[in-house]
């Protein structure tokens, strides 16, 4: 089996599935409200959780952590929270051609309720962002800059320092979607100076089902609660209820515990390799497959570019994606055929979809040897 799917999800070190069994088995609580031990036990493996979050993107307070269940998750509560109580008629909001659909469609949402108008910045025929054309498009309007650090679809990284900076003389709030970052590139969003930053835990080592919301603090503490219930408030009468100070006030009812407690042996596990470790071995898997795949003739590669994250989206004349994707996979090889989520950005490159390779810390060389044969072969069978 070669699993190079890691950009929809990373395969969960043992640790992880560990920390899972752990605290099922041993200290198993609700926690935040209890007064006891386990509770205790439970409540303090969450917070150390949110504190490792915190230190992997160099936040400046762990109250600015909040978990979502993922980025999806992040992205609507932002759009709704901030949007419903920051945007107005006439009002802008830039993305860009990049984006996956969890940071399109609900800016769409909210700029269809507000009266606001969403903008795209454009890209070359390799997938860089043209930046002549967003400063065009940045203006006193815009109240919102949402687009994604490096693309799930073909790897590009952004240049989001130019980005962010330039988005902030014109005084609007900068959103950075890391969903395929903050495995592969050191993050520090006081150095970056992003408003939101927002990513999930399922692939960055994690278990599913825990997402993460950075946000500056004066920003969170002037946006309302996206979810009432338990956890969120301070006090509640039947006549109006008060709220819970942050990160809880964005956090309502009982949070996906478990997955929380054990994304944090995910981090360890980037953190104990180190980060910059994992990057170089990436980096020459994908200077590897990158020259392997250009040898055959008849595939072109999407996004080839060498500002990018361990990703490689290829077409091959002739030849569907799906109908590839199940030849590889009757050959043990786990790519992601389609349009990755990014229609928009299929339909700007002119293609229906891609074939995804992409790699993580625990590939090899011979994994792309592999697939390089099985390639060929396929391709042999569908011409
Ligand atoms: N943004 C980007 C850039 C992503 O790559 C993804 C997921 C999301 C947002 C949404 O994350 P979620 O955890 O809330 O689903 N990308 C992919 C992918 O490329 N293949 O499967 C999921």
């Amino acid at each position: 089996m070669v699993y190079f799917d890691n950009a929809a999800t990373s395969q969960k070190p043992t640790a992880v599935i560990e920390a899972l069994t752990h605290y099922y088995s041993h200290y198993n609580s609700n926690i935040h409200r209890g007064l006891h031990t386990l509770a205790d036990e439970a409540t303090a493996a969450f917070e150390a959780s949110r504190v490792a979050v915190q230190q992997f993107i160099h936040a400046e307070n762990h109250e600015e952590i909040i978990f979502t269940k993922g980025t999806t998750e992040s992205i609507n509560l932002i759009a709704h929270s901030w949007g419903n109580t920051f945007l107005q008629q006439g009002d802008e909001i830039i993305i860009s051609s990049l984006e996956h659909h969890a940071n399109i469609v609900p800016w769409q949402l909210i700029a269809e309720k507000k009266g606001a108008a969403i903008k795209v910045i454009p890209i070359d025929a390799k997938g860089r962002i043209d930046m002549n054309a967003f400063q065009q498009l940045l203006s006193p309007k815009t109240k919102m800059v949402a687009v994604v650090h490096a693309s799930n679809a073909l790897g590009v990284i952004n240049p989001v320092e130019e980005i962010i900076r330039l988005s902030h003389q014109q005084g609007a709030m900068v959103l950075i979607d890391g969903a395929q970052s903050a495995v592969h590139l050191d993050i520090d969003v006081q150095a970056l100076d992003c408003d939101f930053f927002v990513f999930s835990g399922h692939k960055i080592y994690g278990p599913t089902g825990v997402g993460i919301l950075y946000g500056k603090k004066e920003l969170l503490e002037a946006m309302p609660p996206y979810q009432g219930g338990g956890e969120m408030i301070k006090e509640v009468s039947f006549e109006k209820s008060t709220f819970n100070e942050l990160p809880f006030k964005f956090e309502a009812g009982t949070p996906n515990i478990a997955d929380v407690i054990a994304l944090k042996s995910g981090i360890d596990f980037i953190q104990n390799i180190g980060k910059s470790e994992i990057r170089k071995h990436e980096d020459e898997l994908l200077e590897y497959a990158t020259a392997k795949l250009k040898d055959i003739p008849e595939l072109h590669i999407k996004g080839d570019v060498q500002h990018k994250v361990s990703v490689v989206s290829f077409v091959i004349d002739g030849v569907h994606p799906q109908d590839l994707a199940i030849l590889l996979d009757n050959q043990g090889i786990a790519v992601r055929t389609g349009h990755h989520c990014a229609q928009p950005l299929m339909k700007c490159l002119g293609v229906v979809g891609t074939t995804r390779v992409s790699f993580a810390a625990y590939n090899t060389k011979e994994e792309i040897d592999i697939l390089i044969t099985a390639l060929n072969k396929s391709i042999k069978m569908l011409k």
